[in-house]
């Protein structure tokens, strides 16, 4: 699969504020894909490291609800970093890339708006396995 970590990017979420607070509306045209699933990451230790796997099919956003944390991104050739730390600021992660998510303040959430239902099978879990099939 030839994507690369030059194809995840961060999209911002259009926001309306006023004098009462922000509110940040994810629609239909703000994402490149319809939404299936809707999950979240809380109560997650500081030391916590989650991901460590690739998806084959699956496109998800990411929105740091609340903190921080970090992204790491591989595509078999490159890498990137990138600290998602605002609310209206998402990562969208495209199919085949792995991914490694650490570095959580205390407090934080993580809602992941995802492009298919849960699916073991789209996982590759064992990097050596994701190098296959970045050559394929
Ligand atoms: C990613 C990060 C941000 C389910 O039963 N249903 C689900 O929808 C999900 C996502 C997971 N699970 C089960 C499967 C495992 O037994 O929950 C357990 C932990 O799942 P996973 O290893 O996927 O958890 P994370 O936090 O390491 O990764 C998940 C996403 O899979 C991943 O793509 O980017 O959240």
């Amino acid at each position: 699969m030839k994507t690369s970590v030059n194809d995840v990017k961060i999209i911002e979420v259009p926001t309306v504020s006023d004098t009462r607070g922000k509110l940040a509306v994810v629609e239909k045209d703000c994402i490149p894909f319809a939404v299936k699933r809707v999950y979240y990451l809380y109560d997650v230790p500081s030391d916590s490291y989650r991901g460590g796997h690739a998806h084959k099919n699956l496109y998800q956003f990411l929105i740091p609800l609340s903190g921080s944390f970090e992204v790491h991104l591989k595509d078999g050739e490159n890498e990137r970093k990138i600290t998602l730390n605002k609310p209206n600021k998402g990562l969208l992660i495209v199919p085949g890339i792995w991914r490694e998510i650490d570095n959580f303040s205390s407090g934080s959430v993580c809602l992941v708006l995802a492009s298919n239902e849960y699916d073991e099978s789209d996982y590759i879990r064992a990097y050596k396995d994701f190098e296959l099939f970045k050559r394929t």
